[in-house]
């Protein structure tokens, strides 16, 4: 079993519905169990002019491969009939996997820890609050991270919405 962090985010069509969505549809794959949820997060867009997101993080404990954690994440997202019309451009729902247990992996389709991990507020702010001791493979900590991230254009929202 490995502890799996994956990063929602949607800004088209009820975006809190998408999330609310999808962390039920991760907890429902196979060999997977939901095991916590942070809060949602309105964070303004990174990119082209758009709608604010709202962006969360899902802690998972599976055993799925990594890549075959990625094609359930890719299944999950064609459900929502994700539109990505331009490049960082909107979108319906987007799942990226963050962290893959302590491993890191580079391959041609998939890259643990996520890219942008350590520089996305709307990530690193959700992380903490499943688990603010949390440490990346490179032996960095998120409070590390944290203290060089502003929590500026983000809002945690009350919980129940
Ligand atoms: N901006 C925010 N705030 N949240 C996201 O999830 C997000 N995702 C993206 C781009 C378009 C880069 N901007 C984002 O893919």
């Amino acid at each position: 079993m490995v502890l799996a962090y994956i990063g929602l985010g949607s800004n088209l069509e009820d975006p809190t519905g998408q999330v609310n969505r999808a962390f039920l549809e991760l907890d429902l794959l196979a060999d997977t169990r939901l095991v916590a949820r942070s809060a949602l997060y309105r964070s303004r867009a990174i990119g082209p002019e758009q709608p604010d997101y709202i962006n969360a993080v899902a802690q998972l404990e599976t055993r799925l491969a990594p890549l075959d954690l990625l094609d359930a994440l890719q299944s999950i997202e064609q459900a929502h009939r994700r539109v990505r019309l331009q490049h960082w451009g909107p979108r319906t729902l987007d799942l990226d996997l963050l962290l893959y247990g302590h491993q890191s992996i580079q391959l041609p389709r998939l890259t643990v820890p996520h890219p942008y991990l350590t520089q996305r507020s709307f990530v690193l702010y959700p992380l903490a609050d499943i688990d603010p001791n949390l440490q990346l493979p490179d032996g960095i900590s998120l409070q590390t991270l944290l203290s060089q991230c502003p929590f500026e254009g983000l809002a945690r929202l009350p919980e129940n919405r």
